[in-house]
């Protein structure tokens, strides 16, 4: 079975409360968050990390608005407020988070034309981070991930993990959802299709 990693996704300024993206109730997981991460001998993050004027934001695509969607190169782009911008205080991780064990920090997103939701590739579905290659060299078969959002970067990332042939567990109780038109539900389904174990 290998060895087991926690996967914290996205837990920054910028999708908890006050946040330009927040996600609602976003902070409220950070004690189940910080309990999971106590128990656990391997602990991964990953940041949402955006230079500036990156294309997923509406502010660069002239008449648009947060939250439509448009046409990428590599297919459909929902389109967000300006979010995790390198180096700002939106894009650092929320301060109650205890990052003291993280072993690996996955930045991701940093390329200005291509999005990335999941930990594993980006928006295209073919470029990787370097994850699943890492986890692999370390022996890591199992994960559990956690985080912001449940229907973006966690979905995408547990998605991707069954995908790579990495068994993955989502502990629903430690996300919360941007549940954009349906997307929570549409995510969940797909998720335990797919086989991820939902917890
Ligand atoms: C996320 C939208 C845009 C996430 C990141 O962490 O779920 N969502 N960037
Ligand atoms: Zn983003």
């Amino acid at each position: 079975m290998g060895q087991e990693a926690l996967v914290v996704i996205d837990v920054q300024n910028d999708f908890c409360p006050d946040g330009s993206l927040a996600v609602t109730d976003g902070h409220l997981i950070l004690p189940t968050v910080n309990d999971l991460i106590a128990g656990f001998e391997h602990v991964i993050l990953t940041q949402d990390w955006h230079p500036e004027r990156h294309s997923s934001f509406a502010s660069v695509h002239k008449g648009r608005e947060p939250f439509q969607t448009v046409q990428m190169s590599y297919g459909e782009q929902t389109l967000w407020p300006d979010h995790c911008v390198q180096g700002t205080e939106g894009a650092a991780f929320h301060a109650s988070l205890n990052r003291t064990k993280a072993e690996l920090v996955v930045r991701k997103g940093f390329r200005r034309d291509i999005d990335s939701y999941s930990a594993f590739f980006e928006n295209d579905r073919a470029t990787p981070t370097g994850l699943a290659g890492y986890l692999r060299e370390r022996g890591i078969a199992t994960l559990t991930l956690v985080g912001l959002a449940t229907d973006f970067c966690v979905a995408y990332s547990a998605l991707d993990a069954v995908r790579l042939g990495f068994d993955a567990t989502v502990r629903l109780d430690a996300c919360r959802a941007i549940d954009l038109g349906g997307s929570l539900q549409a995510m969940t389904e797909r998720m335990r299709e797919a086989g991820v174990m939902l917890a």
